[in-house]
């Protein structure tokens, strides 16, 4: 059976989760990482020796890096939907990939951490401000790709689009200025009617540190769903 080693609201973890429950894969999740603890340990570094979550076993076969999981996983067991049949639209899902890790993400991820991982007394207003700028910035060119087509790959949801999902459920519930983004607003809607969205990414992530770890440890309550 698949296993997954990572806590399930660790920002890498969450792809992984969403693709394992779009193609309905049985699996068992280990929580490891965050306050769970565990990735320092001798067992877990021979699965992964960068010490990260996740990580992933399938058949006997190690996997890390989020990206790659959700390439395998795709591959392996959506070929022809999360991994599109045309080569060429295989190519445009990947570049939409990397644009997320290079480009996306370092941005996201320094905006989620200076308001949800931050207490509120200590946060940097003159960093939060340029992050959710830049950010902002960035977002529009993912706009103009959801204005051209329904998914950031095509007209169907693809591995392009994974990365993606989790980082608009916190990007459009956090308490933050915006600019207008509509055809994000709307794709994000549409993965709010995915049974698979809403279990795996579209849950409470808290707005403070205190409530992060309540949420984290009690297994994630309940699930939200927010447009704008
Ligand atoms: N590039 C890696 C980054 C992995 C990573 O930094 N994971 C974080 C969680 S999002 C982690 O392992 N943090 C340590 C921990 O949770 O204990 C990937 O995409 O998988």
């Amino acid at each position: 059976m698949l296993e997954i080693w990572g806590r399930r609201n660790a920002s890498n973890v969450v792809p992984v989760m969403w693709v394992v429950g779009e193609l309905n894969l049985a699996h068992r999740r280990h929580d490891v990482g965050g306050s769970f603890g565990g990735v320092g340990t001798p067992e877990y570094l021979a699965l992964n020796p960068n010490g990260r979550i996740p990580t992933i076993r399938d058949d006997g076969f190690v996997l890390w890096e989020s990206n790659a999981i959700v390439r395998y996983l795709s591959r392996r067991y959506g070929d022809g939907t999360l991994w599109p049949d045309s080569e060429q639209q295989c190519a445009v899902a990947d570049q939409w990939m990397e644009w997320f890790k290079s480009t996306a993400y370092p941005l996201y991820i320094d905006l989620f951490w200076s308001i949800v991982r931050t207490e509120p007394a200590r946060r940097d207003k003159g960093a939060i401000a340029r992050l959710t700028e830049s950010l902002g910035d960035k977002l529009t060119i993912l706009e103009a790709q959801l204005a051209r087509h329904p998914y950031l790959a095509g007209d169907a949801l693809t591995m392009a689009d994974i990365p993606y999902g989790p980082m608009a459920h916190r990007y459009l519930n956090l308490d933050i200025e915006r600019p207008d983004l509509p055809r994000m607003a709307e794709w994000y809607a549409r993965l709010c009617d995915r049974p698979a969205f809403l279990e795996h990414v579209g849950f409470a992530f808290g707005r403070n540190p205190a409530e992060w770890y309540v949420l984290e440890r009690e297994g994630l309550i309940g699930t939200e769903s927010h447009g704008r």
